[in-house]
C-alpha cells in the first residue's frame, strides 16, 4: 500500500519534471511571433512597424496580386507568413519587378532596413 502510493508519487513528480522540461522549452515558442491577433492560419500579415506594431494588414492566397496599402507601401516593418506568397517591388511595370519568396512559417520582427523598405505588392507566386 505504502509502496504503490510511492510510485504514484514518483509519477507525479516525474509528470512534473516532464512538465518543467516543456516549461523550459517554451522559450522558443514564445521568441516565436504571436500566432493570435490579425495573423490567422493561411494569410501573411505585413506591420508598418517593427515587432509586428503598427498599421497592419494582412493578404490571403485567395486574394490574387493585390499591391499593399498605401500606409505599407514601401513601408513593411515586420511580417509573418502563414501561408506561401511573394513579395514584389516593382522596379518598372510590368516587366521588371524584384521579389522575395515567403513561405508558411516566415516572419521577421525586423524588415524595413531589408526588403521590407521596398515592398509593393504580395502575390501567391513570383
Ligand atoms: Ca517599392
Amino acid at each position: 500500500m505504502k509502496s504503490t502510493t510511492r510510485g504514484m508519487r514518483i509519477a507525479s513528480v516525474t509528470g512534473s519534471v516532464a512538465l518543467a522540461i516543456l516549461a523550459c522549452a517554451a522559450p522558443a515558442t514564445a521568441a516565436a511571433p504571436p500566432v493570435s491577433g490579425s495573423a490567422r492560419a493561411g494569410d501573411i500579415c505585413l506591420w508598418s512597424g517593427r515587432d509586428y506594431t503598427g498599421s497592419s494588414w494582412c493578404w490571403n492566397p485567395g486574394n490574387g496580386y493585390v499591391d499593399v496599402p498605401p500606409a505599407l507601401h514601401d513601408n513593411v516593418g515586420s511580417f509573418m507568413a502563414h501561408a506561401d506568397g511573394c513579395f514584389i517591388n516593382w522596379i518598372h511595370v510590368p516587366d521588371r519587378k524584384e521579389t522575395r519568396v515567403v513561405r508558411d512559417g516566415d516572419y521577421r520582427r525586423v524588415y524595413k532596413n531589408d526588403f521590407g523598405g521596398k515592398i509593393d505588392a504580395v502575390a501567391p507566386r513570383c
